[in-house]
């Protein structure tokens, strides 16, 4: 079942909502059809939430026709051609309704969705505060929460519920950088 439906920058139509599949999995259903009607390409991908109610809500895409795509619990960027960039981790707050991509210029867009809450997804790596540069401002989030258990807070980088040596490094590896 489609929910939204977009045109990208070269005239191809973007469709996103929910499908179930043959086991009863519901599942975030994007597809791109040719301004023919053509299918270009089809992504099933599983909803964190399990219900009819599940799957893909809002898209938006940025200057290259990278595809974003949000619903509850989960947020996705797909490339042009149809492959997964990424996609948020399972933290409840990961996704919303309606999406927004700050600066669509930028390869590096921040995302906003909203839904219950307002998300601010990060995309540089290493950019804990968001403000699109990895500065010592960063550097001191990490510091400040070092050893914490952080389950999904912005400061736990790598998402594994702890802060830790591994956040502090990505910080490192991306210091100085603006995107
Ligand atoms: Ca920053
Ligand atoms: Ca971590």
């Amino acid at each position: 079942m489609g929910r939204t439906i977009y045109l990208d920058h070269n005239g191809d139509v973007l469709v996103a909502g929910v499908s179930e599949n043959e086991e009863s999995i519901y599942e975030f259903l994007i597809l791109k059809l040719s301004p023919e009607g053509r299918p270009r390409w089809i992504i099933h991908h599983p909803s964190p939430y399990q219900a009819p109610s599940g799957g893909a809500y809002g898209l938006a895409i940025d200057v290259l026709n990278n595809v974003y795509v949000t619903g509850p619990g989960l947020t996705m960027k797909i490339s042009s051609s149809g492959e997964l960039i990424w996609t948020t981790l399972p933290c409840g707050i990961a996704g919303g309704v309606a999406i927004a991509i700050s600066s669509p210029e930028s390869t590096y867009p921040a995302v906003y969705t909203t839904g219950d809450y307002t998300v601010k997804i990060i995309q540089a790596p290493g950019d804990v505060d968001g403000d699109g540069c990895v500065d010592d401002a960063d550097l001191l989030q990490i510091l400040m929460h070092f050893g914490e258990a952080a389950y999904c807070a912005p400061y736990d980088l790598n998402g594994d519920g702890v802060v830790d040596d591994a956040d502090l490094l990505i910080v490192l590896m991306n210091f100085g950088q603006c995107f």
